[in-house]
């Protein structure tokens, strides 16, 4: 064959290449864990199609655990704590079932229970688990106390649909509790902070960060990653931004800092977005394209963020970055947080 026909074939038998962080000039503020995915079916002792978007806490013996959420093979999730020591492999997986639905009790939790978020809370001495709650009237938000990860006392719903992606502060701030959420409201899918004198009754509803519209990569509808880390600059925030394909939805992942005493104030949110899917685990699975954190553990160092995400819908995954790293990124990669739909 000719040359030139070679030059013409070659483009044809090429295949794309995946896009990776390098493409951006800087070092990427996540790293991926090379024994990724971390977690996924095979590794369930009882049968199951998935496990995914896991809440993470690193407890009192320096274990970490996931509160896992599995997806069983009616297409139903619950939620499943698996226990490591180093946090990456070697896990110990609850069995039976850590958290089930409880619909007779809880009818909000008829088709599951799904995407938990867990905040230490020193002043209870007890853990706050947020999750979604999937009921007949859509997604909402339900509580759960706990202090060993066995025994829980449910508060049920507590933000009635459609609501989701819900963390707890793991302090009070002005003598109340602070649990960020994403309601969809005809203003959209943006996330908003409610405060709450006893965990219970909930007030002072307030938008916190509205999505971005037009041909932003978090247009249309973000949601709350990993609960809200503190730092001496302020909350920072993890969150997802959604944006819709012909060929699915992307989720990818943006930073944002607020104000410590009055979280509802954004000081600084990312332009661009910081991680998203690129591993083939991320690119292919029951839902392609998501990167999905609901939880990190922070390192010895006060640093090292330890970032666990649900890759595709499919799997557990682990990418570590670094506080001091987000905070320098956002200072020189942020315009406004207060994005003006008119
Ligand atoms: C969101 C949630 C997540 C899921 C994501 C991608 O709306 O339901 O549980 O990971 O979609 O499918």
């Amino acid at each position: 064959m000719s040359p030139a026909y070679a030059a013409v074939l070659e483009p044809q038998r090429a295949t794309v290449e995946p896009r990776t962080s390098e493409t951006h000039s800087e070092a990427p503020l996540f790293t991926r864990h090379p024994a990724n995915p971390i977690l996924s079916r095979k590794d369930w002792p009882y049968p199951i199609n998935s496990v995914f978007n896991a809440a993470a806490v690193r407890l009192d013996d320096g274990e970490t655990l996931l509160l896992c959420r599995v997806e069983d093979l009616r297409g139903l999730s619950h939620l499943c704590a698996a226990r490591s020591t180093n946090g990456v492999d070697q896990w110990r997986i609850d069995s039976p079932p850590t958290l089930l639905p409880s619909p007779r009790e809880y009818p909000e939790e008829i088709w599951g229970i799904e995407d938990p978020r867990v905040t230490y809370v020193p002043e209870l001495k007890q853990h706050a688990v947020a999750y979604t709650s999937f009921s007949r009237g859509g997604p909402g938000v339900s509580l759960a106390m706990t202090k060993d990860f066995k025994t829980f006392e449910r508060y049920g719903v507590i933000m009635p649909p459609e609501d989701k992606d819900a963390a707890l502060l793991p302090r009070r701030v002005g003598g109340l509790w602070a649990m960020i959420h994403r309601p969809v409201t005809t203003l959209g899918a943006h996330m908003w902070i409610s405060y709450s004198p006893d965990l219970r009754h909930w007030g002072g509803h307030r938008i916190m960060l509205e999505a971005r519209r037009g041909g932003w990569w978090d247009a249309n509808k973000i949601g709350l990653c990993s609960p809200p880390i503190e730092t001496a600059k302020g909350w920072l925030v993890l969150y997802h931004g959604v944006r819709n394909t012909a060929s699915g939805s992307i989720y990818r992942l943006g930073v944002a800092l607020f104000d410590i005493e009055r979280p509802e104030i954004c000081l600084q949110r990312g332009d661009s977005w910081i991680f998203g899917p690129e591993a083939p685990y991320e690119c292919s699975g029951d839902v392609s394209g998501v990167v999905f954190p609901c939880g990190q553990t922070i390192g010895a160092d006060g640093d090292t963020i330890n970032l666990y995400y649900g890759a595709a819908d499919s799997s557990m995954a682990l990418a570590t970055g670094s506080i001091s790293r987000l905070l320098g990124w956002l200072d020189t990669n942020s315009s406004s947080c207060h994005y003006s739909a008119t």
